[in-house]
């Protein structure tokens, strides 16, 4: 018997194929490319949402229907290369939220962890977990997965923030829940700041333990803060060839991500820089939280202003010029790739 010639036509090989569809079975041999790349390519596009375009269909969506109308005013930022799937990238949901004065964004939980960056107005507060905080441009806040959740406006202006959410890997593993509160604003336990004094100052209970199981305590990590930390370390070292100065958000009990699904950081360029090319496995969302820079990625060029939000799919080549002093806020799935043991990266020259 011959061990190596291919023994078959395409027609009898098709014919073998059609007998096996009826019992589910399929050829390995035929798809093994497609399952196995030599590397990543997205399914996303790079792309980027201008703020002043976006804003006044924000504004228009406030006086179309009320935030307890629609449980959440968002317009959802859908990649362009995956329509409908409400995804910002292959894991990553991303949405711009408004609350109106006076407005209350009813109490609920669910599985899929949030993360809100602060964009525009004041007088917006969230609550979780039965404590309240102010939601000011540029704070990063968190909603834990499972904690209940409510949002208000008590002030005079519209609010807007960058809403992420983990929700395409939790529909990926199938397990989300969901559960309505039994007012639309929950029950508050615990004084303004609580938080943050317990275990963002730097010191921490004699024997810490989060609210919010596998998340931060910490809920809002005030811009003031973060700003302030970046522009001072920035005074020590050089800045990264490839990171500029950049900073996670970590929780301070084990000094990890913030969150178990979703990472992110803050990177400060000073005017003038330009970041080396690098690449990683995560798909990344970024919004700009001051200044103005060019972020290249892959093969587009994206002038960014604040409030603008663009992505970068993962596995394509990204870099960026600081036209001014600029505050990058990012977040992905890398957190939840590291530790699967996924995730990794590329730096160019
Ligand atoms: C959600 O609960 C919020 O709490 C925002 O503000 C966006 C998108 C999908 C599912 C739940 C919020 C959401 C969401």
């Amino acid at each position: 018997m011959s061990t190596a010639a291919a023994s078959s036509t395409e027609a009898e090989r098709k014919a073998f194929y059609d007998r096996l569809a009826p019992q589910n079975l399929a050829p390995l041999w035929e798809v093994l490319r497609g399952l196995l790349p030599n590397e990543p390519k997205s399914k996303a596009a790079p792309h980027r949402w201008r703020y002043a375009d976006v804003r006044p269909l924000l504004m228009e969506s406030g006086d179309l229907l009320t935030a307890k109308e629609a449980e959440r005013r968002v317009l959802v930022l859908e990649n362009p290369a995956m329509p409908g799937q409400s995804r910002a990238t292959a894991t990553m949901y991303a949405g711009l939220q408004l609350i109106m004065p006076g407005e209350t964004a009813p109490a609920h939980r669910h599985t899929p962890s949030a993360l809100r960056f602060m964009l525009e107005g004041e007088g917006a507060f969230t609550a979780v977990g039965g404590e309240r905080t102010p939601m000011r441009r540029g704070d990063f806040i968190i909603t834990p997965s499972w904690a209940y959740h409510d949002h208000g406006n008590e002030g005079s202006d519209p609010c807007a923030w960058l809403d992420g959410l983990d929700l395409p890997l939790v529909a990926f593993f199938e397990a989300g829940f969901n559960e309505h509160y039994n007012d639309d604003r929950q029950s508050i336990v615990r004084p303004e700041g609580d938080s943050l004094a317990r275990f963002g100052s730097g010191m921490l209970p004699l024997a810490p333990v989060s609210r919010y199981g596998l998340t931060t305590p910490i809920f809002n990590y005030p811009y003031e803060r973060t700003r302030e930390a970046l522009v001072a370390a920035s005074k020590g070292e050089a800045p990264d060839a490839h990171e500029a100065v950049t900073m996670r958000y970590a929780n301070p009990l084990d000094g990890g991500w913030a969150m178990p699904t979703m990472a992110a950081w803050m990177t400060y360029l000073p005017k003038g820089f330009q970041t080396r090319p690098m690449r990683s496995t995560d798909g990344i969302v970024m919004a700009l939280a001051e200044g103005a820079l060019t972020a290249s990625v892959g093969d587009k060029s994206f002038d960014l202003s604040v409030s603008d939000v663009a992505v970068a799919p993962g596995w394509t080549w990204r870099s960026y010029t600081a036209t001014e002093d600029s505050f990058l806020f990012c977040f992905s799935d890398r957190v939840a790739q590291e530790k699967l043991g996924l995730w990794r990266e590329e730096r160019g020259r």
